[in-house]
């Protein structure tokens, strides 16, 4: 028996990779009885008979499990955003971390074409609120090599989810990191030079001594959460609500609240807390219309 992660799936065949060796197989466990499916990224036991034909036997217990794509075992997922082209937006940031860390994956975010800005002043400001949450955060330029050498640990051992719109620079980054990647650049919406029709497949590419995931994730910003989930997505704002006065306080227009305090205090950002309010807002009223 040995273990291995499962890097590729496809009409039945995985291709399992472990410290020695990386061998196709079927899938025979117990497991099939559960109606479990073997997943890009599950951890698995496997052997191998006299004629290199392996099989899968078990899977251990998924961490997490993503269904666009079908990953398992996420360990963190880098939000691109460019500085220019398209612009900034913390509000659409501020939406990603917040189905991120919903579904209990951590963010690291990704600032790229800073190349762009006028001068790290610029970005600084902008940026510094999200580095005071405790937020992983990387600044980036694949044009000047700007952060590149600060990649070096960030895919180690780690299986990643990259996500972020169409053009901030996800392909031209990974590139920039690996010269044996040739992602296309500058085009709509290959997935990482795969055609959007053929989704449901994903495949994990080796980089940097880790796992990436060949298709975005987390391409539906919709907020499928409950207002209580929300009120606790951020990590930060999970931290704090120990400390506000009502259980399942939403930091909306509840007394003694220790958002609404650190937000005075200026311990968390007016824009980010005006986010989350509109957030808020959003999944209230979806809910009255049902
Ligand atoms: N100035 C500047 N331009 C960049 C940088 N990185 C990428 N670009 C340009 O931005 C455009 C889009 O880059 P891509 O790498 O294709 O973006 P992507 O995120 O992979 O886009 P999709 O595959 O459509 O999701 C290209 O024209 C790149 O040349 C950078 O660091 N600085
Ligand atoms: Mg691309
Ligand atoms: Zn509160």
């Amino acid at each position: 028996m040995d273990k291995g992660r499962i890097i590729r799936s496809l009409s039945g065949f995985y291709t399992v990779a472990s410290q020695e060796q990386t061998v196709i197989c079927k899938a025979r466990g117990r497991f099939r009885k559960d109606d479990l499916k073997p997943l890009v990224g599950d951890w698995c036991q496997f052997i191998v008979d006299a004629q290199g034909q392996g099989y899968i036997m078990e899977i251990e217990k998924r961490k997490n499990v993503l269904v666009r794509p079908p990953v398992a075992n996420i360990d963190q997922a880098l939000i691109f955003v460019s500085w220019r082209d398209p612009d900034f937006s913390s509000l659409l940031l501020d939406r990603f971390l917040a189905v991120i860390e919903n579904k209990g994956i951590e963010p690291v975010i990704m600032v790229t074409k800073v190349d762009l800005a006028d001068d790290a002043q610029e970005t600084e400001k902008v940026l510094a609120p999200y580095r005071q949450a405790g937020y992983r955060l990387y600044e980036l330029s694949s044009q000047d090599g700007r952060g590149l050498a600060d990649m070096q640990g960030l895919f180690q051992d780690k299986v990643s989810v990259l996500t972020g719109q169409s053009g901030v620079g996800k392909s031209s980054l990974l590139n920039a990191l690996d010269s044996k990647l040739t992602l296309q650049i500058g085009e709509i919406s290959t997935a990482l030079g795969r055609g959007r029709h053929t989704t449901r497949h994903v495949e994990l590419f080796g980089l940097l001594g880790g796992w990436v995931a060949d298709t975005p994730g987390f391409s539906s910003l919709i907020l499928d959460m409950s207002a209580r989930e929300l009120a606790c997505s951020y990590h930060d704002f999970a931290e704090l609500s120990a400390s506000c006065k009502y259980r399942g306080c939403l930091h909306q227009h509840e007394p003694s609240c220790a958002i609404k305090q650190a937000v005075s205090d200026g311990k968390i950002s007016q824009e980010r807390y005006e986010h989350y309010l509109m957030f808020l807002n959003e999944i209230q009223q979806r809910k009255e219309k049902y």
